[in-house]
This record gives structure tokens, C-alpha cells and sequence, in this order.
């Protein structure tokens, strides 16, 4: 009842609009007319209001930009990351200048160019030089951007992994990641979708050796300025594996193993007071809609001293030592 009501008011309204126009019309044709004097008059208003609305328009930006800020993402906490940073803000600058300049130009032509009697517009087909000029400025200051994150691409993405990276796999399914660190030997063991199977939720062969020193865990413990391969893989759907404090992204794609690497350089507690805020930690989120509990899929990062981060995977269950006790205590059941 309440939408057909709706519609009806909606419906009423335009007619009453159209019918309103109609009348200003037939109001206006019963004027004496001056139609130059009415129409310069108008001019006028016009060019004024397109002045106005420059400065109103650059006003609210303004405070928009300034009212938003604390929204913004803190400084980087990771050595890509303040590059990446780095590319964007060069980029914010290039487009804000470009803005800034065309606005005015846009809206100060409008009022400086308004009709006045008199003057004649004047008339040319074009200018080889301003067309040169205004082609070749714009294709070199984008190349010179897309040339820059090319070079960003490859400093983050292609780089050879260093040599004293740490292994960490993050295994995503809906609707939780995994983390399994490499343990001792810095190698992960093999795992096969077909060997998943009640507590394995991995699918990790447990006949390679190089799995039983593989440690599994529900936070991801990162220590600082060390070099972090992340491998990714998902046994569903796709995911995406999201840590923006440290501008890392990544797909987990069923089927595939995809990797990022990066150094965390800012520790959680140095976190949290260059943001002020002691409640501050870390986060991964997955950040592609995978499903009805989509939302509530991430899981805590925390970043500390290698001693810090020593001591937490010290106490931390080995895979083939969980194992051996989830089977024992099946067994006892
Ligand atoms: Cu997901």
C-alpha cells in the first residue's frame, strides 16, 4: 500500500512540474519582450553563478580531503608497501594538479568569455602547434607514469626472493585461513586436495618429511625486518588473501599456489603508537566475495622482535605432533 502510495505522489509531483513549466511558459510569451536585454541579463547570472560555484567547488573539496584523512590507511609497514605508497602519491599529484588546472580554466573561460554587445567571437579552424602540444604533453607525462609502475611492478612482484626469506603457506576455505609455517628446514611439505581427511585439513602428506616440522596455526606471527614468502592456495573457491597495513594483496586460487613476498618493518606495538590507538593490530582479510560468510573471514597478524616471535612458535604444536595426538585421542573415544 505504502509504494503504490508512493508511486502515486511520484506520478502527481511530475505532472504538477510539467504543468508549472507550461504556465511559466505561456506567462513569459505575454511579457513585453527585450529579448537581448533579457538574455545578456541572463548572461550575466550565469557567468557569476560558474565563478561561485569554482570557489564553493574547491572549498568542499577541500574540507573533504582534510575531514577524511583519519579514514586513510596509516603509513606503510612494509618495505613494498612504501613504494607502492610512494607511486600513488606521485600519481595524486599529477591528477590533482591536472584538476586543479582545468577546473579553472573550465569555469573562469565561462565568465571571462560570457556574451557582451559587441564583441565577436573569434574563429579558427585549428593549430597544428597547440594540437602537437597538447597530444604530446599528455602521452609523455603517461608514459613517464606508466613507465614508473612498471618499474614499481618489478621491484615489488619480479625481484629474485631473497635468500633468507621465511616460508609461510596461507591456506584459505570457507570460511577461515591457516597458516602453516616451513619449521626448521624453511620448506613446506607436499600437500594434495585429495589427501584432506578429518584433521588434515590441509590435505598435507605426512609421508614426506619435510611436512612434520610444518607448524599450523590460527595467527599469523610475523617477525620485523625479515623477508616473508607467503604461498597461497585455497580449497574451494578463490579467495583473496588482504593485509593492507602492509599493502599486500593476493588471489588463493583453487588448484594453483600463488606467492607474494614482502618485509614487514613496523612492529605492532610501534603500530599502535604511531596511530595512536592501543587497541591497534594488524589484519588479514579475505577480500573477494566467496561466499555467505565472506565477511567474517580474516584472521590477526601481529608483528614482534624476532626474540618475541622466536619464543611464540617455540610453543607451538609441530603437524605430525598434533596429528599424532588428535589420532591417539580418537583411538581412546
Ligand atoms: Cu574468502
Amino acid at each position: 500500500m505504502t509504494t503504490l502510495l508512493i508511486c502515486v505522489v511520484i506520478i502527481l509531483s511530475v505532472i504538477f512540474i510539467a504543468r508549472s513549466i507550461r504556465v511559466m511558459e505561456l506567462i513569459s510569451e505575454l511579457k513585453p519582450k527585450d529579448d537581448v536585454q533579457e538574455q545578456h541579463k541572463e548572461n550575466k547570472w550565469n557567468a557569476r553563478i560558474l565563478l561561485l560555484f569554482l570557489i564553493v567547488m574547491f572549498i568542499y573539496f577541500g574540507y573533504q580531503t582534510f575531514s577524511y584523512a583519519k579514514y586513510l590507511l596509516p603509513v606503510s609497514a612494509s618495505k613494498e608497501g612504501a613504494i607502492s605508497d610512494k607511486m600513488l602519491w606521485i600519481n595524486f599529484a599529477v591528477i590533482g594538479f591536472v584538476f586543479v588546472c582545468t577546473q579553472i580554466l573550465l569555469f573562469w573561460f565561462g565568465y571571462r568569455y560570457m556574451y557582451q554587445k559587441g564583441k565577436k567571437a573569434f574563429f579558427f579552424t585549428h593549430n597544428n602547434k597547440l594540437e602537437f602540444y597538447w597530444t604530446a604533453v599528455p602521452t609523455v607525462v603517461l608514459l613517464g607514469l606508466i613507465g614508473y609502475g612498471l618499474k614499481v611492478w618489478y621491484d615489488i612482484m619480479l625481484k629474485p626472493v631473497p635468500e633468507n626469506k621465511m616460508v609461510i603457506e596461507i591456506y584459505a576455505r570457507q570460511f577461515d585461513f591457516t597458516a602453516r609455517y616451513a619449521g626448521k628446514d624453511n620448506q613446506l611439505g607436499y600437500a594434495y586436495f585429495k589427501l584432506i581427511d578429518g584433521p588434515n585439513r590441509l590435505g598435507i602428506d605426512s609421508t614426506d618429511k619435510a611436512s612434520h616440522d610444518d607448524i599450523l596455526t590460527t595467527e599469523l606471527h610475523l617477525p620485523v625486518n625479515q623477508p616473508i614468502l607467503l604461498k597461497m592456495r585455497s580449497q574451494d573457491v578463490i579467495h583473496s588473501t588482504y593485509m593492507p597495513h602492509f599493502r599486500v594483496q593476493m588471489n588463493n586460487v583453487p588448484g594453483m599456489t600463488t606467492q607474494f613476498c614482502f618485509t614487514p618493518t613496523i612492529t605492532t606495538e610501534e603500530m599502535r603508537k604511531i596511530t595512536k590507538n592501543p587497541k591497534f593490530d594488524y589484519i588479514m582479510v579475505c577480500n573477494k566475495v566467496c561466499g555467505a560468510a565472506h565477511f567474517g573471514m580474516k584472521m590477526n597478524v601481529v608483528v614482534e622482535s624476532p626474540e618475541q616471535f622466536n619464543q611464540w612458535l617455540g610453543g607451538q604444536q609441530t603437524f605430525i605432533a598434533s596429528m599424532r595426538q588428535q589420532k591417539s585421542t580418537m583411538a581412546m573415544k
